[in-house]
């Protein structure tokens, strides 16, 4: 099956998986970021895989239809929009999201673009703030990394205990 990784570092840190079945439209998103404010923090997928200047180059939300930013679970969104991940009291994020939009191959694929954990909450287009719409006014980028092909072997564990829910 297809598989994907991206690698945060610096102060906010993490590892995230991406695996989707073979004929899936279901990709399977699972990891942990550390480092974080508890709370919510908007988690999405950005256009280019371009950190050249930091994760400003990597662009806005991907979103290859030109709709406005919503959450993941609406129609209507852009493809990156993957909602919030959610920090614990130690500041950790336990991530375990399924997501139907995003694909690991194909004209939806998210190979070589870039996943980036926001300062502050994504509204999901409803805060009635002038960005809720193309941003979720979910603040700065505080980490990011580039979403690259991981052997297809590689064992991918899941966040085991205590899993929070990653959406609002
Ligand atoms: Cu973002
Ligand atoms: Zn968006």
């Amino acid at each position: 099956m297809p598989k994907a990784v991206c690698v945060l570092a610096g102060d906010v840190k993490g590892t995230i998986f991406f695996q989707q079945a073979t004929g899936s439209n279901e990709v399977q998103v699972s990891g942990e970021i550390s480092g974080l404010k508890p709370g919510l923090h908007g988690f999405h997928v950005h256009e280019f895989g371009d950190n050249t200047n930091g994760c400003m180059s990597a662009g806005p939300h991907f979103n290859p239809f030109g709709k406005e930013h919503a959450g993941p679970d609406d129609a209507d969104r852009h493809v990156g929009d993957l909602g919030n991940v959610t920090a614990g009291d130690d500041g950790v994020a336990k991530i375990d999201i399924k997501d139907k939009m995003i694909s690991l191959s194909g004209e939806l694929s998210i190979l070589g673009r870039t996943l980036v954990v926001h300062a502050d909450p994504d509204d999901l287009g409803r805060g009635g703030h002038e960005l809720s719409k193309t941003t979720g006014n979910a603040g700065g980028r505080l980490a990011c990394g580039v979403i690259g092909i991981c052997s297809p072997t590689k064992n991918v564990s899941l966040p085991s205990k205590n899993l929070r829910l990653s959406r609002l």
